[in-house]
């Protein structure tokens, strides 16, 4: 059967198992909307801003563990969606953005809202691509989605000139393309067995591709049959449960030195699915000269980029980790076992607060907000957050549990907590999903909060307001001490403002009334906000013993 290029595009869609679709509409790719309208099996969530809708989409890739899809018109859409490409492309999630592109014949001619894409997302997407013949939709098409989701997974841009989507197509005999998962070969597991074996002090660190292979029950066995800690890298919290006994901290912004020292002085490092980033290796000193490194990884790209390891293997995390439990004897050397345990009650006492501030000064006490949520939230919540010095508290003090899930941006990007919540929530409907923003982050998707209510999305949003953009203040503090500039915030009443989008709000201003907002958001089948007022004078959890 003939179809326009629109309908082609939601033809591949269908058949990569999409059932998103995050995005704002605009007239450059009415055939595409139009398509979607038609199918009854996909759903377009339409946001209020393209980067919001990019944030949702990559939250939603993140939750499911599948390609996230967002659309955006020509320049002006597409230049506000790559904010949640780039975050994409630093956390390594697939997503496959469809972007409206000016008319064929119009083209070169700086013509209304034109940018060329190829270029302009060279940086940020693993592949930018313009289909100008319809004819060839189904085959670059399905390639984007394989493009997205194998290696390395991350961004892919195809632009859609608008002329192209009318032209005829006719069926579509690709299929999705699916490659085998990379194993390891029979030599090197030998040889990593014996690097094991001899190791005295060795450390794993688990990254995002202990995360995206689903690899964390595989993790638990290896780490328990050998003793050996793990560490988990920036914001890969749920890469291996905190609440284990083997479990000795996260790496990353605010990282314990007694951790940072502990992978120092290691002989070996066990590396699983990591590109050993800026944050995760406190600005490239993690690890010594003299420590072996194996480091095992999916992208043969991210291997000696920063560390030159003693043996690479290129595998998925998860077969390697099978193959590898397949093998390996367990071992209890008590010396071993020793490190492991002191490791790990560091660990538990550097994230169990020393003391809560219980007066009652108009302000909430961070670590408590924390303490409620752990005590009060589902095992099997999902937080969503992003940068901000609210973070530290998240980060110090949060031990997520083997079926919870956190999605924070690696790349640092505010505005992303918000609607990565919408996005996990889409995915995860019968979850608890609790975004946690700093006032300054959330009000840069503060618009999202309607996208929620508008599609009934009961999410629950924390707003820790200090009326700061925190962490640079704390940074000019630090360098340049009272000569503070930009970073004074006012804000609207946060409470009132979710109500007038429609959705349920609440003001807080200690910890006793939190706690009983938390109870409240968590029986409301509204979208909720909180707003938790703190002290402004706080800035950091890192600053506390
Ligand atoms: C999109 C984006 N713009 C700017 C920054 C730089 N930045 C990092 S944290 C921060 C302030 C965050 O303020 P807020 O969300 O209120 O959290 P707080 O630090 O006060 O807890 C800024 C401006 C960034 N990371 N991302």
């Amino acid at each position: 059967m003939n179809k326009h290029g629109g309908q082609a595009i939601v033809e591949v869609m269908k058949k990569e198992g999409v059932k998103k679709i995050f995005g704002v509409p605009g007239e450059s790719y009415l055939n595409v909307l139009d398509a979607i309208y038609e199918d009854s099996t996909l759903s377009f969530i339409s946001a209020r801003q393209e980067g919001g809708a990019s944030f949702m989409a990559e939250a939603y890739a993140k939750t499911t563990g599948d390609v996230g899809v967002c659309t955006a018109t020509r320049g002006p859409g597409a230049t506000n969606l790559s904010v949640g490409l780039h975050t994409a492309f630093q956390d390594s999630t697939p997503i496959v953005a469809l972007i409206g592109q000016v008319e064929k014949k119009f083209k070169d001619r700086e013509a209304f809202q034109e940018v060329e894409f190829s270029s302009y997302f060279s940086h940020l997407c693993k592949w930018a691509v313009e289909i100008s013949d319809a004819k060839r939709i189904p085959e670059l098409l399905h390639r984007a989605f394989h493009v997205a989701r194998s290696g390395r997974p991350g961004p892919v841009v195809v632009s859609l000139p608008e002329d192209m989507q009318d032209e005829i197509v006719l069926d579509n005999h690709y299929a999705p393309i699916r490659v085998n998962s990379n194993r390891p070969n029979k030599d090197s597991i030998k040889q990593v067995i014996k690097e094991l074996n001899q190791a005295e002090h060795p450390v794993i660190i688990a990254g995002g591709g202990v995360i995206l292979s689903e690899a964390t029950s595989n993790l638990i066995q290896l780490s328990e049959k050998l003793n050996i800690p793990v560490s988990t890298a920036f914001r890969r919290f749920h890469a291996f449960p905190n609440t284990h006994s083997n479990y000795i901290g996260s790496l990353g912004l605010g990282a314990r030195k007694g951790l940072l020292e502990y992978i120092q002085e290691s002989d070996l490092v066990l590396a699983l699915g990591t590109k050993f980033s800026q944050m995760t290796t406190d600005d490239y000193t993690l690890i010594n000269n003299q420590s072996k490194l194996i480091h095992v990884d999916i992208s043969p790209d991210s291997i000696g980029k920063v560390y030159k390891p003693c043996l690479s293997i290129v595998a998925d995390v998860n077969e390697f980790l099978k193959d590898l439990n397949e093998k390996i004897k367990p071992d209890s050397k008590n010396d071993k076992l020793k490190l492991l345990k002191e490791a790990n009650k560091q660990y538990v006492d550097f994230s169990t607060p020393k003391k809560i501030d219980d007066k009652k000064d108009g302000y909430a006490d961070m670590k408590k907000v924390i303490q409620d949520l752990k005590a009060y939230l589902p095992d099997n919540a999902i937080i969503t957050s992003y940068a901000g010095n609210f973070f530290s508290w998240i980060s110090r003090y949060y031990r997520y549990g083997e079926d919870e899930i956190y999605l924070g941006p690696t790349s640092g990007a505010m505005g992303y907590g918000m609607p990565s919540a919408i996005g996990a929530k889409t995915a995860e409907p019968d979850k608890v999903v609790v975004s946690i923003s700093g006032d300054g982050g959330f009000m840069m998707t503060v618009q999202e909060f309607e996208t929620a209510v508008r599609y009934n999305i009961p999410i629950i949003s924390l707003v820790i307001n200090n009326n700061k953009y925190g962490t640079i203040r704390a940074h000019q503090e630090n360098k340049f001490p009272e000569r503070v500039i930009g970073t004074n915030l006012t804000n609207p009443n946060f409470a009132e403002l979710a109500k007038n989008f429609g959705g349920y709000g609440i003001k807080v201003d200690d910890n006793e009334l939190f706690l009983n907002a938390l109870k409240e958001s968590l029986d409301n089948d509204k979208p909720t906000l909180i707003e938790v007022a703190v002290n402004p004078k706080i800035l950091s959890a890192n600053k506390e013993s």
